[in-house]
């Protein structure tokens, strides 16, 4: 690690501009998130607005039936389950499902456009300043009911990062697309441990997965975390979202329903620093101080496979892999020490050698 650690940029509000415009928190809301490294964004969406995401992952999962239904891997196409019961039932017939969805994806454009909406990006606006550019890392979780593999352990997400990011915000909205709570899987949050603008060890691969982890002990040590009284579990209910940074340490728990826990996680950044993403994906403008209005390149933005990019650049090749394979390998493995070896964790190191 650099050693060299920014706080200020984690916990002191930036200049706000005087006026409120629409989406914009409270001052007091403003201070709460840099204050405690996250706030809850209540009743935010109409479902009217949320409805078309909803949508978009309902036409996810069909395409994933009709693919894994045409390759002979399940029997029957599920498509009487609506949209929190089918990828339970594709999973009980093709374990890892989840994982091909979480995988592979392509952002749909209803995501994209919540993504750049106006309301969302005044409330960016607060946090960041005017110039506002998408980060290339977000997440569709396919967090089915009792599936281990989507059970993200306790990490900073500049964990994932490369050190380039570790000396701006990267606010991420959390948004699920069903009222959660520590029943179906919420979020919990290690509330202040942004606040030394550290990026504690990290160890791969957790249990049968790609997820980086976190140890409690560690979170106490080296940022300061009160793990008796500074865990907080934060239920989000539908048409909120939670908005967090990237160095507050967080997990998600387990979905004990019977419904699958589906939420997105959308990241921002100024266009003017590193991305932090090994070199490999560059964001997408969204604002700009110098322009009235910015046309979202998206063509050149879904033009980039992050897979290919980064095993073109670090292997000098692609790797080719069966399109059902449920394998995730990618460069935050190689960050950290490797203390739990599987699949996962096995896959990057057979790359690193074969092409070294
Ligand atoms: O959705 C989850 O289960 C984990 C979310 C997370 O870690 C993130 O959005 O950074
Ligand atoms: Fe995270």
């Amino acid at each position: 690690m650099s050693g060299i650690y920014y706080p200020d940029t984690f916990t002191i509000v930036p200049p706000q501009s005087g006026f409120k415009k629409p989406g914009q928190l409270p001052p007091e809301q403003i201070q709460q998130y840099f204050d405690e490294g996250y706030t809850v964004v209540r009743d935010f969406f109409t479902p009217e607005e949320l409805q078309p995401c909803r949508d978009a992952i309902a036409d996810m999962v069909d395409q994933l039936a009709k693919k894994l239904h045409e390759a002979g891997k399940i029997t029957n196409l599920h498509d009487d389950a609506g949209l929190f019961q089918r990828l339970t039932k594709i999973e009980e017939e093709f374990p890892g499902a989840n994982i091909l969805l979480f995988k592979h994806q392509k952002i749909p454009k209803a995501f994209r456009d919540l993504w750049c909406s106006e309301r969302l990006l005044n409330l960016i606006e607060q946090l960041i300043g005017p110039d506002i550019a998408g980060h290339p890392v977000w997440n569709m979780r396919t967090k089915t009911p009792n599936s281990i593999a989507l059970d993200v352990p306790w990490h900073q997400d500049c964990g994932y990062f490369s050190e380039e990011s570790y000396n701006h915000l990267i606010p991420t909205a959390w948004v699920p697309f069903l009222d959660t709570d520590e029943t179906n899987g919420c979020l919990q949050m290690a509330r202040y441990g942004h606040r030394l603008g550290k990026v504690a060890a990290h160890t791969c691969c957790h249990s049968d997965t790609w997820f980086i982890d976190l140890a409690e002990e560690e979170m106490e040590k080296t940022l300061g975390v009160d793990i008796k009284n500074d865990l907080v579990t934060v239920p989000v209910p539908y048409g909120g979202f939670l908005l967090f940074n990237n160095m507050i340490p967080h997990r998600s728990l387990p979905n004990r329903s019977n419904d699958v826990r589906w939420s997105i996680d959308l990241r921002w950044q100024s266009p003017h620093e590193n991305y932090g993403f090994y070199g490999i994906a560059e964001g997408i403008l969204f604002r700009s101080s110098e322009q009235e209005r910015v046309e979202p390149d998206w063509e050149k933005f879904l033009a980039v496979d992050r897979k290919e990019v980064w095993q073109k650049k670090y292997f000098k090749q692609v790797i080719e892999t069966d399109q059902f394979d449920t394998t995730v390998t990618g460069p935050w493995i190689g960050r950290w020490h490797v203390t739990n070896e599987n699949k996962h964790s096995q896959a990057f190191t057979k790359i690193m050698k074969l092409h070294r």
